[in-house]
């Protein structure tokens, strides 16, 4: 079932027409009303009447991240103030965070678009959703929570923590989808154990899991643990919030992207290339219809690459790969590029370990050293430690095998590793050059 049917399956040729359209609007209202993007635009020596094609756009400047806080907190809005009806923000990990503005027609335009997400998933009317995402100025609360209200199933505003209360209220409620970040997910299945609550004893049928990198063996673990069919959504607040891509649950394999609200492109990260459809690279988004703050060519340091091969479900927007990583929480190691869902891939794996881990990077003299510490079953723990040490060499065969890095690899003991409600800080990079 589809939620927009005529807007999700538009052919190929009228989708890039409507994109051109929108395309050549947008930059002509922040052109006019975003001095940040005249300045750009005019140093570039390019006006939005120079844009003929869809692929005209890489004569245009991107937008970083570093804009937006350089023009803190409402440099980049195309609107008077008056007509603001919402803010977000995204909590940078250095200096200020990002601020993300949304008019009334953003808002219900977000809300659609989380709906269609949504019903891609696998979601309905006679859903109830229980929604572990934080409310507050993350965008994964309220996003779910106006997508669910759309499309006219129950929500459950639960949002992150309090975690024993969490799976009663799951269990009480009956609730048949879940919306939380896949870490948090885990969390909730141990705190199920500890009530002595199996998967049985719910109703749950979906998961909808994002706002964090996570691996196919994450997904097994989602599924195999709460007996869900666990679907990948993406998405980030400078752009919208969630819902900019989501999996259908006919495929589930790829992320379809709404390109009559996003333009995408692959670029090289490094030279700022554009890219072959199907090659790996960095996402850069232009939003078609966004009013408050629409952004040009905003790279989002997320690496993934677009899959042009039509889907089983009909949807016609491409889909894009599982985010694997970003560019820049990419681990360069002894000269070898890894992302955290690599490894998490390999641990998972093996025999013995559990989704929770940590990787700690330092120098010892100019050498990098990897250190990744990984909670073990409790069946394990307890005292055998020859098998301790067999699991142990065998996450290090693996890793070395697999990524061509050595690592240190400590098991420590269950719950011993810091658990988060929101996204999991996965890395520790103690290095300091
Ligand atoms: O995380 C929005 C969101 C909320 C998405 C709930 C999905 C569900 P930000 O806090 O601005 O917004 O963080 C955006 O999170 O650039 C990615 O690096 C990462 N991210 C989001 N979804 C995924 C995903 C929300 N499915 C940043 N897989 C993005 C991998 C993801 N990374």
């Amino acid at each position: 079932m589809l939620f927009d049917i005529e807007n999700e399956t538009l052919p190929k040729d009228e989708l890039g027409a409507l994109q051109l359209k929108k395309l050549s609007s947008q930059l002509e209202r922040v052109y006019h009303n975003v001095p940040f993007y005249k300045q750009k635009f005019d140093e570039a020596g390019i006006k939005p009447e120079d844009i003929h094609t869809l692929d005209d756009i890489s004569r245009l400047p991107f937008t970083e991240k570093q804009d937006l806080r350089d023009n803190y907190p409402y440099g980049l809005f195309a609107v008077p103030e008056e007509h603001i009806v919402r803010l977000h923000a995204s909590s940078g990990t250095t200096g200020k965070a990002t601020v993300v503005g949304y008019t009334q027609r953003d808002v219900n335009g977000w809300a659609r678009l989380m709906a269609r997400s949504l019903m891609a998933a696998g979601a309905r009317r006679s859903d109830i959703v229980h929604n572990a995402y934080g409310y507050g100025l993350f965008t994964g609360g309220l996003g779910m929570h106006y997508g669910t209200e759309q499309l006219g199933a129950t929500i459950v505003p639960i949002s992150g923590g309090g975690t024993r209360r969490q799976v009663m209220i799951m269990k009480d409620f009956g609730c048949t989808v879940l919306c939380s970040t896949p870490s948090y997910g885990l969390q909730l299945y141990e705190a199920l154990q500890t009530a002595n609550i199996s998967r049985e004893d719910l109703r749950l049928r979906i998961g909808i899991f994002g706002a964090e990198p996570w691996s196919p063996s994450m997904r097994r673990d989602l599924e195999n643990k709460l007996g869900v069919k666990a679907i990948n959504i993406y998405g980030l607040s400078e752009i919208m919030g969630p819902g900019v891509a989501i999996e259908c649950q006919t495929a589930q394999d790829g992320l379809h992207i709404w390109e009559d609200h996003f333009l995408i492109e692959i670029i090289n990260p490094e030279t700022g290339e554009v890219l072959p459809e199907g090659e790996q690279g960095e996402l850069v988004i232009t939003t078609l219809q966004k009013e408050a703050q629409p952004l040009i060519r905003y790279r989002t340091r997320d690496i993934t690459s677009i899959n042009a091969i039509p889907c089983r479900c009909g949807r016609t927007h491409r889909r894009i790969t599982r985010i694997a990583g970003r560019s820049d929480d990419m681990m360069i190691i002894r000269g070898v590029n890894v992302f955290p869902s690599q490894i998490e891939n390999i641990l998972l794996e093996c025999q013995g370990t559990t989704p929770h881990y940590q990787l700690i990077l330092t120098r010892e003299g100019a050498l990098d050293q990897l250190e990744i510490r990984i909670e073990v079953g409790s069946e394990l723990f307890s005292d055998k430690v020859k098998q301790l040490q067999q699991l142990e060499m065998n996450v290090k065969k693996n890793i070395k095998e697999f990524l061509g890095v050595t690592a240190k690899v400590k098991l420590v003991e269950p719950f011993s590793i810091e658990r988060g409600e929101g996204k999991t800080k996965r890395i520790c990079d103690l290095r300091t050059t």
